[in-house]
């Protein structure tokens, strides 16, 4: 473990009590590809606060991807931390910026985190698009780990099933799956997307897993929704782009946004 950015984010939760005037905080919650738009619905707006105005954060670079940390206080009077984007490994900052953000929500008292993505589905049989599906495991094929060192951590429950009942108990409908993560920022070819489904892969995206292995040395229960935005390439015949990901995010908004508000606030 690299001390530096522990203490980095330290001094980040401290920055994000003084600015939020907030003690503590119950949930943080990461607004992926897609996402943010779905972000209003999960309660009052606080506080917003801009990446660059704390410890060790950076402007995202990516569209659709937001840039600030919003303070919302839910119907039942929680206070969520909302990060409207986060860094990606493909982005070059390296894998402790990219789980800057969990661990400054650790150190800021959080207990919960819910990572939310945007990912290409792998099983077009059960799939559609604009689907929300719930993960139940990962398999990291990024390469890196946010931790280093010889402390080794349990992963046999990263995604954790108390949550995901949880959330099944407010939509029954919700299909389960596995995440599998790719350092990107290209897409998969469609060899890789028929390796993944060999491999057990229900989603694939370029996010979530890193964060969700330095919430879980925090301690965090960690939940995690992939949102399906298209077919794996070669599943349907048509290239992959960025728009089209954002656009399945706009058009799903209200039901993502009216899903994450009634489980922040049954947390
Ligand atoms: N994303 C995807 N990543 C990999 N493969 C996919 O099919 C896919 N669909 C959505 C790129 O549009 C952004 O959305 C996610 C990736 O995590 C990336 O951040």
């Amino acid at each position: 473990m690299s001390n530096d950015a522990y203490t980095l984010a330290s001094e980040a939760a401290a920055a994000l009590h003084n600015a939020a005037g907030l003690d503590t905080f119950d949930v943080a919650l990461v607004m992926g590809s897609g996402w943010v738009p779905a972000a209003d619905a999960i309660g009052e707006t606080v506080r917003e606060i801009p990446f660059i105005e704390l410890p060790g954060f950076q402007a995202p670079a990516v569209a659709g991807h937001g840039g600030k940390i919003r303070v919302v206080r839910t119907s039942s009077g929680r206070h969520a931390l909302v990060f409207l984007g986060r860094t990606h490994l493909y982005e070059g900052l390296g894998v402790d910026a990219v789980v800057h953000g969990v661990r400054t929500a650790a150190a800021a008292g959080v207990r919960t985190v819910v990572l939310t993505n945007a990912a290409g589905g792998l099983r077009p049989e059960t799939q559609s698009v604009g689907d929300p599906v719930l993960i139940s495991d990962h398999i990291n094929l990024t390469g890196a780990n946010p931790i280093t060192g010889t402390t080794f951590i349990d992963l046999t429950e990263v995604y954790s099933r108390r949550l995901r009942a949880l959330v099944r108990e407010i939509d029954p409908t919700l299909a389960e799956g596995v995440y599998v993560a790719f350092r990107g920022p290209t897409y998969e070819t469609p060899a890789e997307i028929r390796m993944l489904r060999t491999l057990g892969g229900d989603m694939v995206g370029m996010s979530t897993v890193l964060e969700a292995i330095a919430a879980r040395e925090a301690n965090l229960e960690v939940l995690g929704i992939s949102l399906v935005t298209n077919p794996g390439a070669g599943l349907s015949g048509e290239p992959l782009n960025h728009e089209e990901v954002l656009e399945v995010g706009r058009a799903t908004a209200t039901r993502m946004g009216v899903l994450l508000a009634k489980v922040v606030d049954r947390l």
